[in-house]
Formats: C-alpha cells, structure tokens, sequence
C-alpha cells in the first residue's frame, strides 16, 4: 500500500522554538527509506507551510496563536482528506501536538467511527477555561471532542469529532487540574505511567486496543515523543520524566501493527534543538517503523 508523508513545521501550539524543525529532523532520520524497505511506496509531499506570525497573543485570550494554527489545521485536515480519497494513508510529521486537529479532522471525512491512540506524558484536554499556558498544544484532544474555540472545532465541520469512548490515552503522568475533571466527565480511558508500571504494556494494549476497534472502521495513532522517557528521549518540548521506556513504546506499536486496524497516523513534538544525537528523532522514526510492521525476524 502507499503512504503519504506530510510535514507540518508547526511550533505556535508549542510556543517553544525548535519543534518546527522537527520535520527535517525526521526526515533526515531515513523515514521513507525505513518505510520503503518495509514493501511501502512512500509520496513525500513536502511540507505545510505555517506563516512567520509575530503576535503572541491572538485575538482571544489564553490562545496563543489561534488565527495562524486554525489556517494550518485547516489546510492540513484537506490534504489528509484528499489522500485518503485517493487510497493513500497519511503519516503526518510535526510540529507540535496541535496539528493533531487537522490530522484527525482529516480522517474523520473518510473514517467517521474512528478510534485514537493518544501516546503521551500529558492529556492534552485543556480548554480557554482551564489552560495555565495558552498553549494549543494541550487543548488538541478537546477539540475533536467538540470543545474548545469554535474556529478549531468547526475545522472539517464542527460534527467532525471522535468519540470518547474510542479514545485511549497511554503513558500520562502530567495531568492538570481541569483536565482530570474533563476526562471523567468524558468517561475517557487513560492508561497512566501507573498502570503501565502496574500491568504492564502487554495488558495495556490489549486493553488499549479493545477499546479503539470496538464498532470503529479504523484506528489512529497519535504518537507524542514526549510519551517517551526523557533519558531516552530528550528531544522534545515539555520533557517529564517518569515515561515509557523504548522498549515498551517499541512493543505498544507492534501491538498496534498487529491488530491490522491502522488508518492514519501523526509524531509530533520532536525538537531538535534540545535533543542529543539525534536520538529522539531517530526513536521516532523507529517507532514508525514498528508501527508499519518491523520485525526483528
Ligand atoms: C500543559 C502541558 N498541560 C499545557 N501540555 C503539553 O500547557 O496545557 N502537551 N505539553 O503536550
Ligand atoms: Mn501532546
Ligand atoms: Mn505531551
Ligand atoms: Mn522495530
């Protein structure tokens, strides 16, 4: 099958220089050859282009470039719709985690009972309400639940949303106050650092996995490096120690592999300027390549 390669140099959701050169990163890190020896034809299309915006502070409070993230995620959510129209299946490179938005908005206009793996050290389910940053970034998964700023939520039209019941969150362990409300409110899975260290990755998964293809027509995988132990993976914006190692990051994206349902998939957050040795970016595209079928044998 082919796969279409999309960079979203993105990094106002972040508010954090680096991540927008996580894209070039990532490709430097051989993810098309990786991809193309697994048997994939692989279409780079460049990437997305994101204006140089000065102000900070959007027209809104407490959403710090609103206007410029909201036309990213706008274009974004049409060229993942329109290779998906086209058969292809999009892997979206970041950026930072607020171009999940497009992503998934995108897929939705093909899949509309999708199901998402959410891989990340934070939750990503703040609104204006309840934001201590301003950042995007941590308000992502809100959004394509329906709640947030209107001009995010009506990206791909405002019925475009994913179901909480579909939506597994791995590996969280920053988790801010309004957010824990959200998620119990939204009856949302989360898999903790807890119950990871507790069952394991195995039974989480399998779990995980239970929960995303129940009465869905496919899966994605929203995979923030930031999920990853910082010792392994330094090179990302908001490190929080305490994280998945590589290995159980490794084994969670065969286990995903293996259950055939993947329909799309993004890896944000990478950012090269406070990695070491390129090893976040080169985690990252390993990771793809387990996800896409590697196997050691
Ligand atoms: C925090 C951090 N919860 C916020 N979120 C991050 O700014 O809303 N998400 N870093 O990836
Ligand atoms: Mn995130
Ligand atoms: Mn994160
Ligand atoms: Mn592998």
């Amino acid at each position: 099958s082919n796969i279409s390669l999309i960079g979203v140099p993105m990094q106002f959701g972040a508010d954090r220089a680096g991540v927008e050169m996580g894209p070039t990163a990532i490709r430097s890190s051989n993810i098309q050859t990786r991809l193309e020896a697994l048997g994939y034809r692989v279409n780079d299309l460049g990437d997305i282009h994101v204006n140089r915006v000065q102000d900070g502070y959007g027209p809104v409070a407490k959403l710090k470039y609103l206007a410029e993230i909201a036309r990213v995620n706008e274009e974004l959510a049409q060229v993942v719709s329109q290779e998906m129209g086209n058969g292809q299946l999009p892997l979206v490179i970041g950026g930072d985690h607020s171009i999940a938005i497009g992503t998934i908005k995108g897929v939705l206009q093909h899949k509309s009972r999708l199901g998402v793996i959410w891989f990340d050290a934070h939750t990503d389910v703040n609104t204006a309400e309840t934001t201590g940053s301003g950042n995007i970034h941590g308000m992502s998964l809100a959004v394509l639940l329906g709640y947030g700023h209107p001009s995010l939520v009506s990206i791909a039209g405002e019925h475009t949303r994913v179901n909480p019941r579909n939506v597994v969150i791995i590996g969280a362990r920053s988790v801010d106050p309004g957010e824990r409300i959200f998620l119990k409110e939204q009856g949302i899975r989360v898999f903790t650092m807890y119950d990871i260290d507790k069952y394991g990755m195995k039974a989480v998964m399998e779990e995980a996995m239970e929960r995303v293809t129940a009465g869905t027509d496919g899966v994605h995988l929203s995979l923030d490096l930031d999920g990853m132990d910082p010792m392994e993976a330094p090179g990302v914006g908001t490190p929080v120690r305490g994280g998945m190692s590589y290995r159980e990051s490794h084994f969670a994206m065969e286990m995903l592999h293996e259950s055939g349902m993947l329909v799309s998939a993004e890896v944000v957050e990478v950012n090269p300027i406070l990695d070491q040795n390129n090893m976040t970016a080169k985690a990252a595209v390993e990771l793809v390549g387990s996800v896409f079928g590697e196997r050691i044998l």
